[in-house]
């Protein structure tokens, strides 16, 4: 392989887990938790169904400060993130087909693992939270579409669910992405 079609290879690679931000706010998290930077990505390119997979590594590599802590995809812990979350979406209008065709952001919350068992992206180590907010119905688990079921969630923009969450399948629609990304330099009087 010659080193052109390397280079190549290596800028798709880069580019598939790069995506540009849209907006993000920045709060303060209650106990022993530093500040959170949420971050808001419109929809992934359509490209290789690996789509919550992506998302995953793409906010676990980000930072606030280069070598900082390291964000995931975010962890809703309490109504009021949740609240703050979904109404950023609305008020900066990316609940719609600008950002988002396929109706979702995806949040750190799976039952990938044990099919049920929901788990956080940040394993639950930081900020235990049993918060939850489910539309009607769901999660339901889904298995139309693929056997393998829905096991990832998305903040729902469809069918009036105003972000509400839902059980998505992971890997076969491409979705924006909500981060979160600790900042070791805010202070609780900053926000
Ligand atoms: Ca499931
Ligand atoms: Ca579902």
């Amino acid at each position: 392989m010659d080193l052109k079609i390397l280079i190549i290879l290596g800028c798709m690679a880069y580019s598939s887990y790069a995506y540009d931000m849209h907006s993000s706010f920045t709060e303060h998290i209650d106990g022993d938790c530093m500040c959170m930077v949420y971050e808001f990505y419109c929809q992934q390119p359509d490209d290789d169904h690996h789509y919550n997979m992506n998302a995953r590594q793409f906010c676990r590599q980000r930072s606030i400060q280069e070598g900082g802590p390291k964000g995931r995809l975010a962890v809703l812990r309490t109504q009021d993130i949740d609240d703050k979350v979904r109404q950023h979406i609305q008020d900066n209008e990316i609940d719609g087909p600008d950002c988002i065709t396929k109706y979702g952001f995806w949040i750190g919350l799976s039952d990938r693992v044990t099919e049920g068992e929901y788990v956080w992206s940040d394993g639950g180590s930081d900020c235990p939270t049993d918060y939850r907010n489910y539309a009607d119905g769901e999660p339901n688990n889904n298995t139309k579409k693929t056997g393998a079921g829905q096991d990832c969630t998305q903040l729902w923009f469809r069918f009036g669910h105003n972000g509400k969450w839902d059980d998505e399948y992971c890997d076969y629609r491409p979705k924006g992405i909500v981060c979160e990304v600790p900042d070791p330099f805010c202070h609780s009087e900053d926000v």
